[in-house]
Formats: C-alpha cells, sequence, structure tokens
C-alpha cells in the first residue's frame, strides 16, 4: 500500500487545524454571528482554519435554483463581513470541491439510517412534509465528510450542532477501526454564551435563518431601528422577576444571554444590575446595535463588488481541494477502491 495514503493523524502538527460551514439558507442572524462566525474570526489567527459556504445542504429541503446562487454568494460576504481574511484563512463553497460528495458516499456506506434517524434536526425539519427529500435524512454525513476531509481537530458551532458532531466523531472511529487510521476525529468547540440565541418571538425555539419570524430575527444587517423594534416586542413573561431560568424564563434568559453575549458581561452581573426588563431591553439594542455595527459596514464595502468575491472563493476552492484531494485518495485507498492506473 502507498504510505502517502495511510499516514497517521495528525497530518498537520503543529498547527491546529479549525473547519467550519454555514448553509446559505436565508440572511445571517444574530445567533450565527455570536454562535459561531465571531469565533470564527478569532480562530483564523491561531489556526489553520477552512471556512465553507455549504450550498449542497441548501438542496435537502425545497428551494429556487437562481435564489439559492444568489444567497450562496450573499452567505459568502456575510463570512468576509464578519471578519474573515481571505489571507489568513481558506473560504470557499463547498460545491467548488467535489470531494466532499464523493468522501459523503464513503461515509455513507459507514453510517446507518438508525443513527441518522435519530437526528433531531432530522426529525425537527422533516416533522409536518409531505415528501421528505432522502438528503435531508444524510445531510449530517455530508457534514461528517465536510468535517474530516480536512483533518479537522476542532469544529466551532454553535450549541444546534452538538448531537452532527458526536456523529462525526462516531464515523471517523468506526471508519479508522474498520479500515485503518485515516481520519483525524474532531472535537467540537461551542461558545460558553451566545451557543443557542433562540427566537425573540419564540424564545422556545432557536432563531434559524429559514423560519419565517421576522420579529423573532435579529439579521446581522438589521439597521439599529429595526433592531430596537424586534427587542422592545421580545416575549418576555409576566412574573417581572430579574433571574436567568432558561426553562421557566426562556425569553428573558434569551436577553440576558444576548446581552452577556455581546459585552463582556457575565450574566450574574446582569441579573443584578437591571430593575426590570424595560431597561434591560435597551441596552440589549445598544450592544447588539454596537456589535455588529463594524459587520455592516464591511458588508456596505464588499458588496459592491461581487467579481473579487467570485475570484477569491476560486483561490479558496482551489486551496481546499489540495488537502481534501490528499484525505479523499487516503479513504478510497483504506475502503479497498482500487486507484486507477494500478494493478
Ligand atoms: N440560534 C443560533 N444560536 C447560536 N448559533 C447558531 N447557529 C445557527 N443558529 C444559531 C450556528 O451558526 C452556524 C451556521 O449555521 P448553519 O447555517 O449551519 O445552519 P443551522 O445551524 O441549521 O442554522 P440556521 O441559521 O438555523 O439555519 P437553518 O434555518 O437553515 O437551519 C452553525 O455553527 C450553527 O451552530
Amino acid at each position: 500500500m502507498d504510505a502517502q495514503w495511510r499516514a497517521p493523524p495528525s497530518y498537520h502538527w503543529p498547527m491546529t487545524r479549525v473547519f467550519s460551514g454555514i448553509q446559505p439558507s436565508g440572511a445571517l442572524h444574530v445567533g450565527n454571528y455570536l454562535g459561531a462566525l465571531r469565533q470564527w474570526a478569532v480562530d483564523q489567527h491561531d489556526a489553520d482554519c477552512f471556512y465553507c459556504v455549504v450550498d449542497l445542504h441548501g438542496l435537502t429541503t425545497d428551494h429556487e435554483p437562481a435564489e439559492l446562487r444568489r444567497r450562496t454568494l450573499e452567505t459568502a460576504i456575510g463570512l468576509l463581513a464578519s471578519g474573515l481574511d481571505p489571507d489568513v484563512c481558506t473560504i470557499f463553497v463547498q460545491s467548488h470541491v467535489h470531494e466532499h460528495s464523493e468522501l459523503a458516499w464513503l461515509l455513507e456506506c459507514t453510517a446507518t439510517i438508525g443513527e441518522l434517524r435519530r437526528m433531531t434536526q432530522f426529525k425537527d425539519k422533516s416533522a409536518g412534509l409531505e415528501s421528505v427529500r432522502a438528503g435531508l435524512m444524510t445531510y449530517p454525513v455530508l457534514m461528517a465528510a465536510d468535517i474530516v476531509l480536512y483533518d479537522t481537530d476542532r469544529v466551532p458551532v454553535g450549541d444546534d450542532q452538538r448531537q452532527h458532531i458526536e456523529l462525526t466523531r462516531d464515523l471517523a472511529v468506526r471508519f479508522n477501526s474498520r479500515y485503518g487510521a485515516t481520519f483525524v476525529v474532531p472535537e467540537p468547540s461551542i461558545p460558553t454564551v451566545g451557543a443557542r440565541v433562540m427566537d425573540l418571538q419564540h424564545p422556545e425555539r432557536k432563531m434559524s435563518k429559514s423560519v419565517d419570524s421576522p420579529l423573532g430575527t435579529v439579521n446581522v444587517l438589521d439597521s439599529p431601528d429595526e433592531i430596537a423594534q424586534k427587542v422592545r416586542k421580545a416575549v418576555t413573561d409576566t412574573s417581572a422577576k430579574m433571574a436567568y431560568d432558561p426553562d421557566a424564563q426562556p425569553g428573558l434568559a434569551n436577553l440576558i444571554e444576548l446581552l452577556a453575549a455581546s459585552t463582556s458581561r457575565t450574566i450574574d452581573d446582569i441579573v443584578a444590575t437591571y430593575p426590570n426588563y424595560g431597561s434591560l431591553k435597551a441596552d440589549v439594542v445598544e450592544a447588539l446595535t454596537e456589535v455588529l455595527r463594524p459587520v455592516k459596514a464591511r458588508h456596505e464595502e464588499l458588496r459592491g463588488d461581487p467579481s473579487a468575491i467570485a475570484q477569491l472563493l476560486e483561490k479558496g476552492a482551489a486551496k481546499a481541494s489540495s488537502v481534501a484531494s490528499v484525505t479523499l485518495r487516503r479513504a478510497q485507498q483504506a475502503i479497498g477502491l482500487l486507484p486507477p492506473g494500478v494493478i
């Protein structure tokens, strides 16, 4: 066997390798920013980071082709506006790197239908649909392929992705134990505050790009007036008791977390400071407006030059492919596929 295909992990020592992705399923919201993107921008200075707009994941539910293309570009602009620097990290579109789909098949043949059916996002997203696309059940396997292709050590994500990272780890371990050391087994990295920003109108469910909740979702590009209107109308409760209790007072807990995540204040400090919900909401408006201000300003600069974005995505894809192709070949060899030209 060709030794380069079966070199044991970790392949990129001493740099930690980081990978994460985002679906082009709608406008970026403050949950995406505080739960994930802000951390991505920090990580790019300490690790070898690969960040991806996962457009193939956008095919799992109803979509308009032209709209998917528009959102893919818009999401890439959102990543740059969030502080990602293409000279420091690798930014690309998933479908530009064919290795993602190819490795996904090898991992589909490693996963079981039972474990995919147990994914809570599959249960939530398929609930009530008359016809469920097979891809909606198998996309966590594609996500596992996205991650292990880059010999990823760490995956910065929001709390909603915890179960998918667990599946990725299970598949990597299973593949390694069946076919020999092939994949690095990644660790999730989930922020302590802001990991699950809830919908302002329905604080029992997370803020989501693809759910139509105009007053419940604070978008990264919202104006200060829109932020103020949404936060002022945010659902709280009638008890008026200042406490951090996500089960009993989920709306209030969400506002407290939003303030903690957008400032350097602790939850205890916030609970002790505010006499009533009104003054808390006023400070949440101010904190969100401030934290999003630089993102909006960069977005304004970037949106005027889509061809520059297209070029940097092409460059990112070439770099990503140079890493992904090595991992894919290693996995193909391990699982028993005959390399072309070899007898
Ligand atoms: N509400 C949230 N709070 C904190 N983090 C969040 N993330 C998503 N929603 C929240 C994190 O953002 C990153 C990118 O998310 P994604 O595009 O992979 O899709 P998602 O997790 O399914 O998020 P959305 O915004 O709710 O999209 P749709 O509506 O398409 O499902 C991830 O790291 C995620 O954890």
